[in-house]
């Protein structure tokens, strides 16, 4: 299975263990729409019979972010690559994510990776795989289970670190004079939406002249994000900036701002997280102001981990992914090699 040619993704960052050469390659087939549910399972064949078997189960199709996340993982779990993927789409729904785990330990899959949807509630289901001798491997989203023998390594981006970024370009950039900042927050209870948001209040609390007068759930979609701005925008005539846990909200933001009569990026500003095309190119044409990254091609690590685990290797229990952070002229220039 080493035979095929290999792109490194260089995300990994302190990584003690992986073995070089594993990384798979990122495939060009087409985008996996969004809405899908239910399982598919990619075919064994090409694997020689002995395919190492993951279920994967992912948290929906909410935002750009995530179908990329979702091509990256189908992209490279592939049966020339030695895997046979069962993918399933939970909705953004904890129940169905815990009923896809469930069902991937009563079929003895050899490994189970998923990105829970919510922080809590996730021990119970993981000591069923334990027991099942299933090694589980998070992906882009945490768990706040204490036992931490539940799961092998937990693979993504600091979502705290996100939340400073911002909140120090907001406090440098826009904070010299008193501003007030509505934020449109991410699923309530996902580690991304409550790191962020305690990330950023953490990087503005030194300075008295950013205020956050309203904070919402905008459960990380494009419609969703529209809905609450426009109710922001009617309830608070004097907002300065938004910031938005996700670029898919921004975008909403953009759509009621404009409704309303005002020009997004200059009289109300826009910041956010993920790094998408659609966010960079709205940032590129100013109508978001500063974007920090948020890399969601974690399927060649995925792979990594697997393989480096499945030869009897180990891993370093938290991998984290390295994240930029751009302006308007970085957007425009990083846009035409953008692969997200
Ligand atoms: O930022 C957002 C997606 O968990 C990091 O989920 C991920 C977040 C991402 O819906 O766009």
């Amino acid at each position: 299975m080493l035979s095929k040619k290999f792109r490194t993704s260089a995300v990994i960052a302190g990584v003690a263990s992986l073995a070089l050469g594993l990384a798979a390659c990122a495939g060009s087939s087409d985008d996996s729409g969004d809405g899908a549910s239910g399982d598919t399972t990619a075919a064994a064949g090409g694997g020689g019979g002995d395919a190492i078997v993951v279920g994967f189960s992912q948290v929906g199709s909410e935002s750009g972010w995530r179908a990329a996340n979702t091509k990256s993982i189908q992209d490279t779990l592939t049966a020339d690559n030695g895997f046979d993927l069962k993918f399933s789409d939970a909705q953004q729904k904890q129940e169905n994510q815990i009923q896809a785990i469930r069902s991937y330990i009563a079929q003895g899959v050899d490994y189970i990776a998923f990105s829970p949807v919510v922080e809590s509630g996730w021990d119970g289901v993981l000591e069923e795989a334990k027991t099942a001798g299933i090694p589980v491997i998070l992906t882009d989203r945490a768990v706040d289970s204490k036992d931490t023998s539940l799961y092998k390594t937990f693979i993504g981006s600091d979502f705290v670190k996100e939340g400073q970024r911002i909140g120090e370009y907001v406090s440098d950039t826009f904070g010299t004079e008193p501003i007030n900042v509505v934020e449109l927050e991410g699923t309530t209870g996902s580690a991304p939406a409550n790191d962020r948001k305690s990330g950023f209040a953490d990087a503005i609390k030194g300075n008295p002249n950013v205020k956050v007068i309203a904070s919402e759930t905008g459960n990380f979609t494009r419609a969703e994000g529209k809905t609450v701005m426009e109710g922001f925008l009617q309830a608070y005539p004097d907002i300065d900036v938004v910031y938005a846990h996700n670029d898919d909200m921004g975008l909403g933001a953009i759509e009621a701002i404009e409704a309303a009569g005002k020009v997004p990026g200059k009289d109300i500003k826009i910041v956010s997280i993920d790094g998408v095309k659609d966010g960079m190119t709205a940032l590129s044409q100013g109508k978001i102001n500063y974007i920090v990254e948020c890399n969601p091609l974690l399927g060649p690590d995925l792979a990594k981990i697997i393989k480096t685990l499945n030869d009897g290797g180990t891993v370093e229990p938290r991998i984290v992914t390295q994240d930029d952070a751009f302006n308007q002229e970085q957007a425009t220039a990083a846009l035409p090699d953008r692969q997200y």
